[in-house]
């Protein structure tokens, strides 16, 4: 089919990649499953979270999304379709062990194995995130994230996982974006649970670092293959030399990067940080060498970067829009950003990488067939592949790309207003039809393979 947006494909884009570049498409569970009273699933934070009014746009929740649990053969045919190489979904914990403790939940369980090996058979490779967010209820009312238990819970979780799947599943990412889950659940409260209190969100994150080790340990031992973590990471410029500005970023890259990635690479939170945050860490004999086991990829979720500058309160970096043009979500369109964040990834961790996430939001207008000819998605997409190529180039180790979103989701406290897929779906009658992005990720796919 000639659609708008070819030629963005046939001029090259993927120049720079690697010739065993691996293509996907991400989802999460609590974004596309719905199904959420189903064979034996319970609560997560997101489920008490929707109910909380003003919480999420419309007060819609996750309780339908996508259908994707009673449609997942169709689906997956349709993401072989794409002609992808992996698909990174996340699984359910309250499906797979309801409340977060105990044992297995066989029917949650099932579910995950017959989408492994639907996606097997169809020539697609599993690629796992245990953890998207949806904390089992009953685990945030003994203390959530904040209470260091909450780390055991998750790796025991972590080996149920691989008891079902570890025969199959070659990839495994333990955290997806814990930023999001500290500061935007426990400092924020823009996202579940809806806390907002510094000091936990700080508890937060050195928890959620102690439950990647622990799992990242647990899995280890169990021998898989592909061990990772994803975090959501963009560039931090200063707005001018000023000192004030210079520091801004610094704060800002520290609180969003390097609390992570230091402890996980260098077995070390930076002292900077420590000192910027003003509340101890919650940080206990052995828990750095626990973090710090050795990673083999590093998952890059990025969307956007931002410019700072210096305000009032040193604390609190301002953001300076750039009058760059913007996504529906309001967030600038920076390509460039990608190109020097991998590479400055590259230059101080070193480790292999996966671009995990990256994509759009647009106003999206579907014709009478459901058709959307979103030309801007396919620019925002090609010119972050482009990005991705040039970093390649500069000597960044990129090993993969996931476009985010396979389809149309729930986008957290957006509800369904926002739409990231590459697939148009139709919550009325859930019928998913592909968008020119598709088509044309699936040529782009097709032409870097050569074919
Ligand atoms: C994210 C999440 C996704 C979002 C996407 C767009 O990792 O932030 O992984 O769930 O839908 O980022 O906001």
């Amino acid at each position: 089919m000639t659609i708008v947006g070819q030629e963005a494909a046939s001029a090259d884009v993927t120049a720079g990649l690697p010739a065993d570049f691996c293509w996907g498409v991400a989802t999460s569970a609590y974004q596309i499953e719905g199904a959420v009273d189903a064979d034996g699933r319970t609560q997560s934070i997101w489920d008490t979270f929707c109910r909380v009014p003003g919480a999420v746009f419309n007060s819609e929740n996750g309780d339908v999304a996508c259908d994707h649990y009673h449609r997942m053969p169709a689906d997956v045919s349709m993401i072989a379709g794409l002609g992808v190489d992996a698909y990174r979904f996340s699984v359910s914990w309250p499906r797979v062990q309801p409340g977060g403790r105990g044992p297995l939940n066989r029917r949650g369980a099932d579910f995950y194995s017959r989408l492994v090996d639907e996606l097997l058979s169809a020539g697609v490779q599993p690629w796992i995130t245990l953890y998207h967010w949806d904390l089992p209820q009953e685990l945030e009312d003994s203390g959530g994230w904040p209470a260091r238990d909450t780390a055991y819970r998750f790796a025991e979780y972590a080996s149920l996982v691989h008891s079902v799947l570890g025969d199959r599943v070659p990839t495994w990412t333990t955290l997806n974006e814990p930023w999001c889950s500290a500061m935007l659940g426990y400092h924020q409260g823009v996202h579940a649970p809806g806390r907002r209190d510094f000091g936990d969100a700080m508890k937060a994150v050195h928890h959620l670092l102690l439950g990647h080790g622990l799992a990242a340990q647990a899995l280890r031992s169990l021998g898989v293959g592909e061990l990772g973590i994803t975090l959501n990471m963009g560039c931090a410029t200063p707005f001018s030399s000023s000192a004030a500005d210079i520091d801004a970023a610094r704060r800002a890259d520290g609180l969003g990067t390097r609390i992570y990635l230091d402890p996980l690479v260098h077995g070390r939170y930076p002292a900077d940080v420590l000192e910027d945050i003003g509340v101890s860490l919650p940080v206990a004999e052995g828990d750095l060498e626990i973090i710090s086991t050795p990673l083999d990829v590093l998952g890059v979720n990025y969307y956007s970067s931002l410019t700072f500058r210096g305000g009032d309160d040193p604390a609190s970096p301002v953001v300076v829009p750039q009058s760059l043009p913007v996504t529906a979500m309001g967030w600038e369109i920076v390509p460039s950003g990608l190109t020097d964040l991998l590479v400055r990834l590259h230059n101080d961790y070193g480790l292999p990488m996966v671009i995990t996430e990256n994509g759009a939001a647009f106003d999206d207008v579907a014709g009478s067939d459901g058709f959307v000819a979103d030309a801007d998605r396919v620019s925002y997409i090609a010119s972050h592949i482009e990005a991705v190529g040039k970093a390649c180039s500069l000597g960044a180790d990129v090993r993969g790309y996931f476009a985010w979103s396979l389809m149309d989701n729930f986008e957290w406290a957006y509800g369904y207003a926002k739409r990231f897929g590459i697939v148009r779906v139709d919550y009325e009658t859930q019928e998913r039809v592909l968008k020119q992005s598709a088509h044309w990720y699936r040529d782009t796919i097709h032409q870097h393979r050569g074919l």
